[in-house]
C-alpha cells in the first residue's frame, strides 16, 4: 500500500464522512468497526453528533481538539505515524480517522459533475462598498454532504461574513473566512435540497481601482465524489456617479503617501478638473490632477512632495477639487 502524497488527509476527510456518521445515528446505515474507529473523531469510545460538529469545524480550517485527520493503525504494536513511505510485507490495518468511507487511497480526487453547476448573480461593486453575493447550485445528485471554497484576492476583497442557507433541522454546519479563503460544510442525514448554499458578504477594498476584475473561484464538493468549480472575476465596474463627489484621503494621518478619491457625474461631460495641494498658509503645494475629464470614479496619490520634488515637512494641508462649478476643499494630516 502506498498512498498517494496528493491525497492527503484533508482530502479524504469531509462532511461527507460526517453525513454517514449522521446516517448511522439516525439507523440508516450500520458502520462496520473500522468505520466506527474512524467515526469516533473526539476519541471518547462513543460515536454522537459532537463528532460531527468536531469533524465540520476540523473540515473547515478551526482547530479542533480529537483526533480527526490523525492516522491510526492496527494492531497497535505498528506505528509509523504519518504514512509517507512503502511498507512491504506488512500486515495491519492504518486509517485516517474521520475518513468514514474510507476513500483512501481511494478514487483519487472527486470527478467533475457534468449536470451540476454554480451559479451566482452579475454584480458589479464599487471600491469601499459592502455587498452580498448569493451562491447558488443546480444538480441532480441527492446532497448528503457539501464542501465549499471559495478563493478570492484578499488584497481586493474581504469577507465580511457568510450566512447558510436554512438547512433541514438535522443538518450541521460549520464555516471559516480567512484572507483570500473561504470554507463550508454541511451535512445531513437525509439529502438536502440545496439551491441556494450560502450568502456572502464581501467588502470591497478601497485601494481596489475601479474597472479591475475581482478574481472569485467557487469550487463545491458534494458527497466527496461530485466537484463542481466556477471562476468568474466579478467586476469592480461601477454605476456612473450621480454626483460630484470628493472623499475623504487614506490613509489619514499619512506619511509619506496618501490616495484621494473623487467622482464627477455622468449628467457632466468634458469637465475641467484640477486637484491641488495647499498648506494651512493657502499656498500651492502640488498639482495632482489638472485637464478634461469624463463622468466616473478617479484615483489621486500624493506623494508628500511639493512641485519641486521635495519632501514637504509635517503638519495640516488641505486638498481642492475644483470640476467644472464643483468645488470641495478637505483637510488632511502629514505626520512623520
Ligand atoms: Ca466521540
Ligand atoms: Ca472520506
Amino acid at each position: 500500500m502506498k498512498p498517494n502524497k496528493d491525497w492527503l488527509p484533508n482530502q479524504v476527510v469531509n462532511s461527507f464522512d460526517g453525513s454517514l456518521i449522521m446516517q448511522s445515528l439516525c439507523h440508516q446505515l450500520t458502520l462496520n468497526d473500522c468505520q466506527e474507529i474512524a467515526a469516533d473523531v473526539s476519541g471518547d469510545g462513543t460515536i454522537t453528533g459532537y463528532d460531527v460538529a468536531l469533524l465540520l469545524r476540523w473540515r473547515v480550517g478551526i482547530p479542533v481538539p480529537g483526533y480527526t485527520g490523525d492516522w491510526t493503525f492496527g494492531p497497535d504494536s505498528i506505528c509509523y505515524g504519518f504514512l509517507t513511505e512503502h511498507q512491504p510485507d506488512q500486515d495491519y490495518c492504518g486509517l485516517v480517522i474521520g475518513d468514514v468511507s474510507f476513500n483512501w487511497p481511494g478514487d483519487g480526487p472527486p470527478k467533475q459533475s457534468a449536470g451540476s453547476a454554480i451559479s451566482w448573480p452579475r454584480i458589479t461593486a464599487a471600491p469601499g462598498q459592502t455587498f452580498t453575493m448569493p451562491i447558488s447550485m443546480e444538480t441532480d445528485v441527492p446532497v448528503y454532504s457539501l464542501d465549499m471554497s471559495v478563493a478570492f484576492d484578499a488584497t481586493m476583497l474581504r469577507a465580511v461574513d457568510v450566512i447558510p442557507s436554512a438547512l433541514p433541522e438535522e443538518a450541521v454546519t460549520a464555516h471559516m473566512t480567512g484572507d483570500g479563503t473561504i470554507r463550508l460544510a454541511m451535512a445531513g442525514a437525509q439529502p438536502m435540497a440545496i439551491n441556494d448554499i450560502a450568502r456572502i458578504v464581501f467588502e470591497v477594498s478601497r485601494e481596489t481601482a475601479a474597472g479591475t476584475p475581482m478574481p472569485l473561484e467557487v469550487t463545491v464538493v458534494l458527497n466527496e465524489s461530485h466537484v463542481i468549480t466556477r471562476s468568474q472575476a466579478i467586476p469592480a465596474e461601477l454605476p456612473l456617479p450621480t454626483e460630484f463627489g470628493l472623499a475623504q484621503n487614506y490613509p489619514n494621518p499619512f506619511n509619506p503617501t496618501t490616495v484621494v478619491n473623487y467622482q464627477i457625474p455622468l449628467t457632466k461631460s468634458q469637465v475641467r478638473t484640477t486637484l491641488k495641494i495647499y498648506n494651512i498658509l493657502g499656498q500651492e503645494i502640488a498639482v495632482l490632477v489638472e485637464g478634461v475629464q469624463e463622468p466616473g470614479y478617479y484615483t489621486a496619490v500624493w506623494d508628500g512632495k511639493d512641485r519641486m520634488g521635495t519632501d514637504v515637512a509635517s503638519g495640516v494641508y488641505y486638498y481642492r477639487l475644483e470640476a467644472g462649478d464643483y468645488t470641495s476643499t478637505r483637510c488632511m494630516l502629514l505626520l512623520k
